[in-house]
Parts: C-alpha cells; structure tokens; sequence
C-alpha cells in the first residue's frame, strides 16, 4: 500500500492524488448513515458520534491506505489536525480559489521537494461516499499550482469563468483523495440532484497546526488510544530523557500520553 512510483510522480506534478474504493460497501453505507443523522437527526446518534471523525466515520482516522500516502508526503509523524463532513445539496459550494502560487499562509504548510522527496506540509484527505463523475461539482484544481513561482493570475481564479485548466476528478464511492493545501482549489457549486456526501480531514506534520481543533473533547475521549495519538501534543522530542523521548504513536499509547483536549 506503499505510494507507487506513479502516484509519486502524480502527486508531485498534479498536487492531487485519488486512490479509488479504498473503503468497503458496508463502511461506506455506515459512515453515510452517519453523516445524514449529524444533518438532519443528531439526537439519533450517542454524543459521541455526533461529529466525525467519531463513531462509524473513526475507520478513516488512520485508514491504512491513507496513512501509507501522508507518511510519504508530510513524514513518519502526523497529526489530524481537522475534520469535517458534507451533505451537500444541488446549488450548494465551499468558496473560491485558494491557494497555489508561491505563498501558503506560512512555508511550513506548503509544498516543496528537497532531500529527494515530496514535504507537503498540510495535506487534506477527502472521503468521497457516494460515485463522483466530473461534471458533478466536486473539488476542483489548477495542477501544478502549488509549486507555481508566480502568484496566482486572476484570468485563472474565477470560477464563473472557469480556468481551461481546472480540473476534477471521477471515482468509485469509498474513494481518497489527497492534495496538498497549497494546491489551488475549490469546493465549487454542486449541480447533481443527489447529495455530495464526504469526509474531509486535514493532516500535517506532528510539530505543527494550522486549525484550531473543532472535534469536540467527547468525540475524542470515545475513540480508542490509537486513533486518540492523532491528536497528540504537537512536539517530537523530550530531552528531559536519556536518550530523549520521541512523541511516536507507540510512545502515547503504551505511556499514557496526553491528548491536549481531554486535559481537565
Ligand atoms: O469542499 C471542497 O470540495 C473543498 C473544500 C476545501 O477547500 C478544503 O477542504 O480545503
Ligand atoms: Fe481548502
């Protein structure tokens, strides 16, 4: 499950990779479930699977499919720094353009290549639930942009107008797709008559955040300890230890660690 050869060099030239179908039918039917109940019937779910990435949608905290990618573009050491799900209607959109160019909103999110390999400092997972096609309104991006040197031009960043460029992407229901948050992107006016429904998380390298958490401390406190190292404390070494202690998965699962938003 190791990123091939293709998809590194897919993700380095588009800044955008899907892996089709890497969830099952019944993980999907479940975390649909979900996702509708937390739109439109929260009292329906216990408290603690109001949000996700609680209840059935925990599976995609560290989905093995898509840890493997984030290892081999943000590093060993990751956290999941935000989480959120649509249901969106015909008519309905996330926003504009954003990002791409040489300016992220700091360096340490964005997108570079040194020592042989890809950094990409925050990267966003969606979790597509239902069939996508291209024409349905799903994100969409400028490929490339996110190593563009100049900014972005604005003949490119109307999407009313769209750029020739933009692009989208088809998959199978229970796909992944990954970007770099420094790629230009949109979440654009979905025109199928049948909702959008997806997971987005955000993940970046264990030393840093960019979101302000948004789960909520009952959401986290009910998911086991593996998927609660996640959200681990942003640090990577305790030199208070000979030899120091490195803030690994292993490490917060077998010593107690402490996840910040369950601090009393
Ligand atoms: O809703 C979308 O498709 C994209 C949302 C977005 O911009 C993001 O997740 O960073
Ligand atoms: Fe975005």
């Amino acid at each position: 499950m190791a990123m091939t050869d293709e998809e590194k060099f897919l993700f380095d030239l588009n800044g955008f990779l899907v892996r089709p179908a890497v969830l099952k039918p019944d993980e999907i039917a479940a975390i649909v479930d979900q996702v509708d109940r937390i739109k439109h019937n929260p009292e329906s779910l216990p408290p603690e699977e109001r949000q996700v990435p609680g209840g059935a949608a925990s599976i995609l905290i560290d989905h093995p499919q898509v840890i493997d990618v984030l290892h081999e573009v943000i590093g060993p050491d990751i956290r999941l720094e935000n989480s959120f799900s649509v249901w969106r209607q015909k008519g309905e959109w996330a926003g504009d353009l954003h990002g791409g160019g040489p300016q992220q909103g700091d360096q340490i999110f964005g997108y570079r290549f040194s020592n042989g390999r890809m950094y990409a400092g925050m990267t966003r997972v969606v979790f597509e639930l239902t069939d996508v096609s291209k024409k349905d309104g799903a994100t969409v991006f400028i490929p490339g942009s996110h190593k563009a040197n100049y900014p972005m031009h604005p003949n490119h960043m109307d999407l009313s107008k769209p750029s020739p460029f933009l692009t989208s992407f088809e998959c199978p229901a229970g796909s992944a797709i990954f970007f770099t948050e420094n790629l230009a992107h949109a979440g654009p006016r979905w025109t199928r008559d049948t909702p959008r429904v997806a997971v987005l998380h955000a993940y970046a390298h264990l030393a840093t955040h960019w979101h302000r958490l948004n789960t909520s401390p009952e959401i986290i406190a009910a998911i086991p300890p593996e998927k609660q190292a996640y959200f681990r404390e942003t640090w990577i070494a305790d030199f208070k230890t000979s030899p120091a202690t490195h803030n690994t998965i292993e490490y917060f699962v077998n010593n107690g660690g402490v996840v910040p938003a369950l601090k009393a």
